[in-house]
């Protein structure tokens, strides 16, 4: 047990003055008042929310970190197998709200915190994001931990604390604008480990030599070292004692606050200038999404956390006094798209350099180790790394690339004879101009396992971009594990009256920990009752979040209208231009009605949010684009309540909690093929929102879970979009005579400045509409009109929202966890009755 951890005659003192967590209302308000007297050193008769919700975060952090404590204590007792999960972004949000939920203490809290003076839902707003991610695939990160631990799975996170997250939005003059996002200034939810410290290595030379035994060895020397420091923030699980670990490395200069020899010397600025080199390196995030930019920086962030997670994971193994090829069956490494893949390579390094291990043996373990989830097909976004800038940053690894190259090539030619063509489209150095180290290749071939995020993108990987590699492995290296969500915070913490409902109606928050409960309330699709509670909530959450559009924009938005949304990154593949297409389509018609025709025009609400990457030119247009619209649009007196365009600033998880529950539908329209998976679709659905869609990513899923009636499908499929490129790059194609028409609004000036859209327009008819916004906008304007229909009869529309909820449980990123866990991992969850 836990407790048999502590040597007898100390334990009694140990157990009488162990931290007692407060579980009561008395309890947490003398905690908080603590907080605030002494932590916070604040006049208890001046406390403001701020230090309010500082003081709730640190009684609630005192309370996770016994729990997190007792995790690990209990996970080095069983010593059994990890996994850890390996990803540059974690993509958080807020932690009070959901550390309250997850331990079962919001009640106490919010009574706790009224007897204090305050409003719960106040303190909650004043924690700023932590928005350590791009988007989904950070997003997804920050399920997965969830899930991990509420499932009671022994897992680690291992990430960079950066210290700028993803930029904060404005929009100025209808432009997006990038502010610094400083989020560090007071974080009550991380713990610095200053004992816990990897010097990292960049540069320098190798050198080879044969040691007393005659055998060669390779050492890497000299060079610069960094210093990664650890910073722990705890994981609650829901409804568990289990608390996870996520370990975010920060760098410094590793000789501490700066270099005394040059300080000495009288270099005094020099020794500064270092010090603040060091610190770069977990300064950024870099904020593209799907993008691949090369960039230097972005390698070194990539080896110091990568260096710095496997010495921590490597130590903690060999605590365990186990021979080396054990080591697959104590750790399991998952790799969040290439970008930790050199991972791979840090630990072939570690075992043959430093651990003298053959080579051929230290493969076997690494082989055996790692897992690689793809999440993309577009080339743009396909890492690969330059090896001239390989060769300097990280020579030795360069030398270990090579080898396994080697090795991997052979192989395959003594399976494949004299298929020169093979070799040169399978090996992981592509032989440009530099020559090139192809990321997703080098992944796979250290790997025992690849998987897609959703069905169809698992099939388009096997098929497309690692056809080869299926022929070379065989198929059962390559699988499918459909992305999923946690429903504690996209259900039951974003919109607590529908949570409360559902609960209501299936015996409690059971269906939190098995969604597959949720079925239980297709049974009320038709109830009169139940509709109508439901449909006053989807109301309510609509007023909320007219609320912060009127707040935020000053744009008054009646939530009786159908609320349609999309938010996410801006990106041309998410088509977001063709639905501000499909949006002045709209106003185009009801422009040309009669007075007396409008009175049939079901008013709608069109929402937008997303970030463009700072260097996304195009993406910033489209930006542009709906704003100049949503100008025009909303201010026409013609217009009224018909129609409302709304650009909502700074889109991110907090907002997002705010906006999923309020849509009646919600846009997932990438061009077929284009999106892996997408996450928020799940999330709307969940949410009692129908969705219009592509048959794209998990959205085919969702479709064979919830029924065709359900949804709103449009468009090309994702076997028909080379033909159809090819018809646009031979002349074969014209353009969609409604979108010729709404082109031709715009180059007419009547939403401003023509030459600002040129690039936009262009990029459809003059150079090929490579995501095929032509080909699909008829079907799209089409489907949107059905929605109108649809959404005019309440009752039915009800019955849809209802079933389709109830049919969303194969959604939860338990569920997702859970095959991971069986099919990639191998590990079991730990029993937390001890
Ligand atoms: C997303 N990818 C997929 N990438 O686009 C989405 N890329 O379909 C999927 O649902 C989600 O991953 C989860 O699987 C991303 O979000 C990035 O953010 C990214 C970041 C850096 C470099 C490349």
């Amino acid at each position: 047990s836990v407790e048999a951890s502590i040597p007898e005659p100390q334990r009694a003192a140990w157990k009488k003055f162990a931290t007692q967590p407060f579980s009561n209302v008395e309890d947490f308000e003398r905690d908080v008042v603590r907080h605030v007297e002494t932590t916070l050193a604040r006049s208890i008769f001046n406390c403001d929310e701020t230090a309010a919700y500082a003081a709730a975060s640190l009684a609630f952090r005192d309370r996770l970190i016994t729990e997190w404590n007792r995790t690990q204590q209990r996970q080095t007792i069983v010593d059994g197998k990890r996994v850890y999960y390996l990803s540059l972004e974690f993509l958080m949000g807020r932690a009070l709200d959901n550390a309250m939920l997850n331990v079962g203490l919001k009640g106490v809290a919010k009574e706790g915190l009224s007897d204090l003076g305050f409003r719960i839902e106040d303190v909650i707003e004043q924690e700023h994001d932590a928005a350590l991610g791009n988007g989904g695939l950070g997003r997804l990160a920050a399920c997965f931990l969830d899930s991990l631990a509420s499932l009671n799975y022994p897992a680690w996170g291992y990430g960079l604390r950066y210290r700028y997250g993803i930029f904060k939005q404005e929009i100025i003059d209808g432009y997006q604008v990038e502010v610094p996002d400083y989020w560090l200034d007071f974080n009550p939810w991380e713990f610095p480990r200053h004992d816990i410290v990897v010097d990292i290595q960049f540069h320098g030379t190798t050198k080879k030599y044969q040691d007393e035994n005659g055998k060669q060895v390779t050492v890497w020397e000299g060079g610069e070292i960094v210093r990664a420091v650890a910073y722990d923030v705890p994981i609650p699980g829901f409804d568990t004692p289990s608390t996870n670990n996520l370990r975010l490395w920060s760098s410094k200069a590793a000789s501490g606050e700066f270099d005394f020899q040059k300080f000495n010397s009288g270099d005094y600025e020099s020794s500064v200038a270092d010090q603040q080199r060091a610190e770069t390196i977990s300064a950024v995030l870099y904020p593209n999404d799907n993008l691949d930019r090369g960039k230097e920086l972005r390698l070194k962030q990539q080896y110091f956390w990568v260096a710095a997670s496997l010495y921590d994971i490597v130590r903690r193994f060999k605590k365990t006094k186990r021979a080396w090829n054990q080591f697959s069956d104590q750790v399991a490494i998952q790799l969040n798209d290439t970008h930790p893949t050199l991972a791979i390579v840090e630990l072939q390094r570690i075992l043959v350099d430093l651990e003298g291990l053959e080579w051929d043996e230290a493969w076997a373990i690494v082989s055996k180790t790692f897992g690689y989830t793809n999440h993309t097909v577009l080339p743009e976004a396909l890492e690969k790394w330059s090896v001239p800038l390989f060769q300097s940053l990280l020579p030795r690894h360069l030398q270990i690339i090579y080898e396994i190259n080697l090795y991997f090539l052979q192989s395959v030619e003594r399976k494949f004879p004299n298929d020169r063509e093979l070799l040169a489209r399978i090996s992981v150095i592509e032989e440009s101009q530099p020559k090139m180290i192809r990321m997703a290749y080098l992944a796979i071939v250290g790997s025992h396992k690849v998987n897609g995020v959703a069905e169809l993108h698992s099939d388009l990987i096997r098929s497309t971009i690692f056809k080869d590699f299926v022929k070379i492995f065989g198929p059962d290296k390559f699988t499918n594990v459909t992305n999923g969500i946690t429903p504690r915070r996209w259900l039951h913490q974003a919109n607590p009256r529908l949570s409360e409902l559902i609960a209501s109606k299936t015996g409690g928050l059971g269906y939190l920990k098995d969604l597959t409960v949720l079925g239980e309330i297709e049974k009320y699709a038709d109830d009169k009752e139940f509709k109508k509670e439901w449909q006053e909530i989807k109301y309510a959450n609509k007023v909320r979040l007219a609320k912060h559009i009127k707040a935020t924009t000053g744009v008054t938005v009646n939530p009786s209208a159908l609320f349609d949304i999309q938010v996410k990154r801006i990106h041309e593949y998410k088509r977001q231009q063709m639905n501000i297409f499909g949006v002045i389509h709209r106003y185009l018609t009801i422009k040309s009605m009669t007075p007396e025709e409008r009175k049939a025009v079901a008013p709608r609400v069109s929402v937008f949010g997303g970030k463009a990457a700072p260097g996304y030119w195009m993406a910033k247009t489209i930006i542009h684009l709906i704003n100049s619209v949503g100008k025009v649009i909303n201010s026409d007196p013609e217009i009224g309540d018909l129609l409302k365009v709304i650009f909502l600033e700074d889109y991110n998880v907090s907002k997002a909690e705010i906006i999923i529950p309020a849509s009646d539908v919600s846009e997932h329209i990438s061009t077929a093929g284009t999106e892996a998976s997408g996450t928020s679709n799940m999330k709307f659905v969940l949410n009692g929102g129908l969705i219009i869609g592509t048959c794209d990513g998990a959205n085919i899923e969702i479709t064979r879970e919830i029924g065709e009636n359900n949804i709103f499908l449009f468009g090309n499929l994702a076997e028909d979009v080379e033909d159809l490129r090819h018809a646009h790059n031979y002349g074969e194609h014209t353009l969609d005579p409604d979108l010729a028409r709404v082109f031709e609004a715009i180059k007419d000036g009547m939403f401003g400045d023509a030459g600002a859209f040129g690039a936009l327009t262009g990029a459809i008819e003059d150079h090929g509409d490579y995501y095929l916004v032509s080909d699909d906008f008829h079907s799209y304007v089409q489907t949107q009109a059905l929605v109108d229909e649809a959404y005019r009869n309440q009752d039915e529309w009800l019955t849809k929202c209802i079933t389709s909820v109830a049919r969303m449980g194969f959604f939860s990123s338990d569920r997702c966890i859970n095959e991971y866990a069986e099919s990639i991992w191998n590990i079991e969850p730990l029993d937390t009755s001890t």
